[in-house]
């Protein structure tokens, strides 16, 4: 920095040929965890940002379009939900929007203990949820630890880094078997499946796979301006209910993004990746 202007560029699309860049203004913390390279960044406009292997996970000014929609849709769905999983999401901002219903437990299984120190540490607001009661925090690999519960969970989430590095079992279709068993027999799996603009190819094959496992597998998606493309999707995998025609309207406090109209559209897609998903 010294200075000097930087710019923080996602790693993984630029080998790709294309970039999105961020003013840095200054550097917090740089560590290398026994998974990943770590890095917290205070930018010059959306506020602090963490990146995993120089791919950006969050910034404070646009987290709640993605940790509101991974959450919300999928708990309007589930008319009771108990028991929710989330594989991933060591920064703490899934659970915290799961805890604002009345859940009563919450497994949050990150691999790294590291994303939670410094998440802890630099992100007081996105990591409130681990003073709360009801959850159980765990570190270790969720595509091991899901083997371990059958017919428990009533929603999984799933909100890992991409497909490269350590969540690269997160996408397999043995994975989502497992989440499949361990959900219970009406139960909802939420997981972050990329760009509908940018990968495509990664997108059909979750959906070839999700479509012989699950009876409904529907995708969604919200608006980052910090992720590549600006925009993220999610699969909505679930063994009874219809995202949208079983969407219920529960009062919700303090939600910045999600609303029952957002809900609804954001089912709605375009023709090319209704092509692919449809
Ligand atoms: N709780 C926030 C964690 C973020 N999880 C999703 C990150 C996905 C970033 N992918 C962007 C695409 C880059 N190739």
């Amino acid at each position: 920095m010294n200075g000097k202007d930087f710019w923080i560029n996602d790693a993984w699309d630029k080998e790709k040929g294309r970039s999105i860049s961020i003013k840095i203004k200054s550097s917090l913390e740089s560590c290398r965890s026994e998974f990943q390279q770590i890095d917290v960044y205070e930018s010059e406009c959306f506020g602090r940002l963490l990146a995993l292997d120089n791919i950006i996970m969050l910034t404070e000014a646009d987290e709640f379009a993605y940790h509101e929609m991974i959450s919300h849709v999928a708990l309007n769905v589930h008319p009771d939900p108990r028991r929710v999983l989330i594989i991933g999401g060591g920064d703490g901002g899934t659970a915290r929007e799961v805890l604002k219903h009345d859940v009563e437990e919450v497994h949050l299984c990150e691999i790294d203990r590291e994303v939670i120190r410094v998440s802890i540490k630099y992100f007081p607001t996105i990591s409130t949820c681990f003073d709360d009661q009801r959850m159980k925090v765990v570190t270790d690999d969720g595509a091991e630890y899901i083997k371990g519960y059958k017919d428990f969970f009533d929603l999984v989430i799933v909100d890992s880094s991409d497909p490269i590095g350590p969540a690269r079992v997160l996408f397999a279709e043995e994975f989502y078997n497992n989440i499949h068993d361990s959900l219970t027999e009406d139960g909802i799996a939420v997981t972050q499946s990329e760009s509908m603009f940018y990968d495509k190819g990664l997108i059909k094959d979750l959906f070839v796979f999700n479509k012989r496992i699950f009876p409904i597998v529907r995708y969604f998606y919200t608006l980052v301006p910090t992720y590549p493309s600006g925009t993220i999707g999610f699969s909505f995998c679930s063994k009874k209910y219809d995202p949208v025609k079983d969407m219920h309207k529960k009062i919700i406090p303090d939600l910045r993004y999600y609303n029952y109209d957002i809900h609804k559209a954001a089912f709605m897609l375009p023709n090319f990746i209704n092509q692919i998903v449809g």
